[in-house]
């Protein structure tokens, strides 16, 4: 049986070799990670996940490491910076006639790139290990099943929940991923929560074009654009169309107005990087290209998960709200019968707003 001074170094020497493998920050969680569970089987019961349904599904297995990974005894908790260049995102919103993408999705598709870091990091950690004794099992995750990760992160000390219910740091704001190895390994948590800063400031709660945040720290997801552009499936209800403005594949607006993204990082992940020129691409080019140029451009992204039919749908609702345009209305009466009767639906609605 090793000492606890053996697990405090190798503990030390994980969060050192996470930080040289190029994550923005790691921290340790205990495998006790359910805080949070009622507030969390409440929130489903009252159905703000829409139709998410795997957030239902799976609302015991994620307080539960042990189904996760059996035998698991901590968990390494690490974030990614994500922002890829250093823009006034406000003007960016108020450029009726470009589409909108959220920041974290003008790259290549994080789930992939985290993945594979962390593996990369777990493979090292096997060299830390001196003694032969000693089996190493591991589960890497990112999104890809269900844990907690703001909750495993805020008691790894990467941050505090913010009341737009992401994590944010003092030092870098919250535009970053993060992800996490469930590991067998005792690794010494320290108590290391970090104070929450948020205050009196409620800048997101009023920024959010939805007022999906119904509460500070709640969430209602049915209402929030990221939701309603990426998860929801059919039609976009009409009140909230108007809504969205030039939003088309996820929302920044809580983060762009938190005062703790002043401290934000560039992301230095070439994954990460824009491209195709994605961040000020005009609604036209969006909505005129094929499905095999939607396929080509997405190639790897993570916009390309909610595929072509949702994304002109989305793009249409853009049109509806971008400045009256002859080019584009013809644009969408050209696809006034289009075969798919939720893009037909969303392009009728972006005529009427363009016809007004
Ligand atoms: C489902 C999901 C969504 C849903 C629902 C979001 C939500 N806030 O619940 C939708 C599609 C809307 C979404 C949107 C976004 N998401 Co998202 N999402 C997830 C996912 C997969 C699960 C989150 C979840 O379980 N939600 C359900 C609710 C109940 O959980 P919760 O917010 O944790 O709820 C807790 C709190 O409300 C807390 N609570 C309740 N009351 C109170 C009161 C107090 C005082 C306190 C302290 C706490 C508290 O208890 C609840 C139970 O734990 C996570 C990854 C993961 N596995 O954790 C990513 C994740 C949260 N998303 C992420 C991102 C980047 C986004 C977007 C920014 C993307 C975008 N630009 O469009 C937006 C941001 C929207 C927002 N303000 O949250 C990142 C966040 C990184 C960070 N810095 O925090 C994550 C961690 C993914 C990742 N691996 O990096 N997402
Ligand atoms: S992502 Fe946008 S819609 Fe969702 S809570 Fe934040 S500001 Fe509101």
């Amino acid at each position: 049986m090793l000492d606890k001074t053996y697990w405090q170094d190798i503990s030390s020497k994980v969060i050192l070799l996470g930080k040289s493998e190029g994550f923005s920050d790691v921290g340790l969680a205990s495998n006790r990670i359910n805080a949070n569970k009622k507030l969390y089987k409440e929130w489903i019961k009252k159905n703000n996940h829409g139709s998410m349904h795997f957030l239902k599904e799976h609302e015991d297995l994620k307080f539960d490491p042990e189904s996760i990974m059996p035998g698991t005894k901590s968990i390494i908790s690490t974030r990614v910076d994500y922002l890829p260049l250093n823009e006034n995102l406000i003007d960016q919103l108020q450029k009726k006639d470009t589409a909108y993408i959220a920041r974290y999705a003008l790259g290549r598709d994080y789930h992939k790139t985290l993945r594979k870091k962390l593996k990369k990091f777990a493979e090292e950690i096997k060299n830390l290990i001196d003694d032969k004794d000693i089996v190493f099992n591991y589960r890497v995750i990112t999104d890809s099943a269900p844990s907690p990760e703001i909750d495993i992160a805020t008691q790894a000390g990467l941050g505090w929940r913010g009341k737009n219910t992401l994590l944010l740091n003092k030092n870098n704001g919250s535009w970053f991923f993060l992800g996490e190895i469930y590991t067998n390994l005792p690794l010494e948590v320290k108590q290391n929560a970090q104070t929450n800063h948020c205050g009196s400031c409620k800048a997101c709660i009023d920024i959010c074009p939805t007022k999906a945040i119904e509460s500070p720290y709640y969430l209602n997801a049915t209402k929030c654009i990221s939701y309603l552009t990426i998860e929801h499936k059919g039609p976009i209800p009409v009140p909230m169309r108007k809504l969205i403005g030039n939003r088309v594949y996820g929302c920044d607006d809580c983060q762009i107005i938190c005062p703790w993204n002043k401290f934000a990082k560039l992301s230095s992940e070439i994954d990460f990087f824009v491209r195709h020129k994605l961040n000020n691409i005009d609604l036209i080019d969006c909505f005129e290209m094929d499905k095999e140029k939607f396929n080509k451009i997405f190639s790897g992204s993570a916009v390309k998960r909610i595929g072509y039919e949702k994304w002109i749908s989305n793009i249409a609702i853009a049109i509806g709200n971008a400045n009256k345009s002859p080019i584009l209305l013809k644009s969408l009466l050209k696809r006034v019968n289009d075969h798919s009767e939720l893009i037909q639906d969303h392009v009728k609605w972006a005529i009427s707003q363009q016809e007004l």
